[in-house]
């Protein structure tokens, strides 16, 4: 059963819980109702309200559910009262995300990476029960309880085990700067594809590549970086690109810290391809979704081209008219915008008719900023186009 809660302006809550439930699905789990509920303020013992807590009993009850989902994060106190209450398996949108995560990790570094974060997140959770039950227990000097020796070698263990983590992927990460040195050296220029979990970054890099990295319909399919040297015959340059894990709305922090290896592929881009899924409803949250992470993860400087995918699923009214245009704000920045489908092909020779002009620009950031050759179109936005905020890519891309 999916649960979700509305606190209001400035909370994130969707209403359909779609995505909660493809995140679900993607671990094989069948949704059998979706709750939604209002409320000022989460309940600090049961997360929603004891009226609203009976409700969702009485449905697993009906529907014989095993587990119930929360789109938001709980509580540890939550987690446990709530699984009291109704007597089934709990989890939040944090612990889903992160089983997700263990599930698809394939290298050793994705693998070192997803266990140093379900660590952090057990910790933070058997801290504070341990806090607890030593309250409890009420006195100092009162040694030697079986729960407390428990305790004390399970914190231990768990600190253990942090700690040789954290080495190993120090280990990885120092090979993986070797690597990126030599790429460095090389002068090659660096194109990463960054966005939103099944936007369709891997379609297109496989397109671009003719690689074969792993490309589904699922959340979260890639977890790796996977780096291939590309060839532009027009320009005559080679630029080495990059497939990376995509984002999703409250990834967990645990999470980002972990990949933080990973996503350095990312930051290190000369630019980043930031892919759209241009036939999802949700295109615009997804979009600043993606730049918040970005900004989180020190990659918001990096310049972007917003590459809008799924260019064959889209209604042929909103199809656009130019398939390269630039967005200008009123103070002149500017935003290049590309319309293709990985699927069908179509609109990949503009890319990378851009990525030849990127590469072998004096200055790849200036050249998107600036009128240095482009032919595309630009578009004159009423607000700015660097703010994400103001959605100014938001442009009826038929009217325009
Ligand atoms: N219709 C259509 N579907 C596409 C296109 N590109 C990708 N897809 C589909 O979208 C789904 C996700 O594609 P992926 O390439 O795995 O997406 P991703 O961005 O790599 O996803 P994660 O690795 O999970 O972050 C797959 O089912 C693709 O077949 C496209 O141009 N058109
Ligand atoms: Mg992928």
């Amino acid at each position: 059963m999916l649960v979700g809660v509305d606190f209001g302006p400035g909370s994130s809550f969707d209403p359909t819980l779609d995505e909660l439930a493809l995140l679900a699905e993607s671990l094989g789990d069948r949704v059998v109702d979706r709750v939604t509920a209002k409320r000022r303020a989460p309940d600090p013992a049961l997360f929603v309200g004891s009226g609203k807590a009976d409700e969702i009993k009485q449905l697993i009850v009906l529907h014989q559910a095993h587990c119930v989902i929360f789109d938001q994060a709980l509580g540890a106190a939550q987690q446990r009262n709530l699984e009291r209450h109704l007597g089934v398996e709990v989890l939040d949108r944090t612990g889903l995300i992160l089983e997700i995560f263990a599930a698809r990790a394939r290298s050793h570094e994705g693998k070192l990476q997803v266990e140093l974060a379900q660590l952090r997140y057990l910790s933070t959770r058997l801290v504070r029960r341990w806090s607890h039950l030593e309250r409890q227990r009420g006195g100092v000097g009162l040694r030697g309880g079986p729960g407390e020796t428990q305790i004390e070698l399970d914190r231990r263990m768990i600190d253990v085990r942090i700690k040789s983590v954290k080495e190993r992927l120090s280990k990885v990460k120092r090979q993986r700067q070797t690597q990126r040195r030599s790429r460095e050296r090389s002068g090659t220029f660096r194109v990463s594809l960054v966005g939103y979990t099944n936007a369709g970054k891997s379609t297109l890099f496989n397109a671009l590549v003719k690689a074969q990295a792993y490309a589904a319909d699922q959340l979260f399919a890639t977890l790796d970086t996977t780096t291939r040297q590309m060839y532009l015959g027009s320009a005559g340059v080679s630029v080495s690109l990059s497939d990376t894990v995509g984002f999703i709305r409250d990834l967990p922090h645990t999470l980002v810290e972990a990949f933080q290896a990973t996503l350095q592929e990312a930051i290190d881009a000369d630019i980043l391809l930031h892919v759209v899924d241009a036939a999802s409803e949700h295109w615009r949250e997804q979009i600043e979704e993606v730049r918040r992470v970005l900004d989180e993860i020190g990659a918001g400087d990096v310049p972007q081209v917003l590459v809008f995918n799924k260019l064959d699923a889209m209604e042929p009214s909103a199809r656009p008219r130019a398939l390269h245009d630039v967005l200008e704000g009123p103070s002149g920045v500017r935003t290049h915008r590309l319309h293709l489908s990985a699927r069908t092909g179509e609109g990949l020779d503009g890319l990378r008719e851009l990525m030849a002009a990127l590469a072998t620009a004096e200055d790849a950031q200036s050249f998107l900023r600036g009128d240095e050759g482009s032919h595309a179109p630009v578009l004159a936005l009423e607000t700015e186009a660097s703010d994400p905020r103001q959605r100014s890519w938001d442009v009826d891309p038929a009217s325009s």
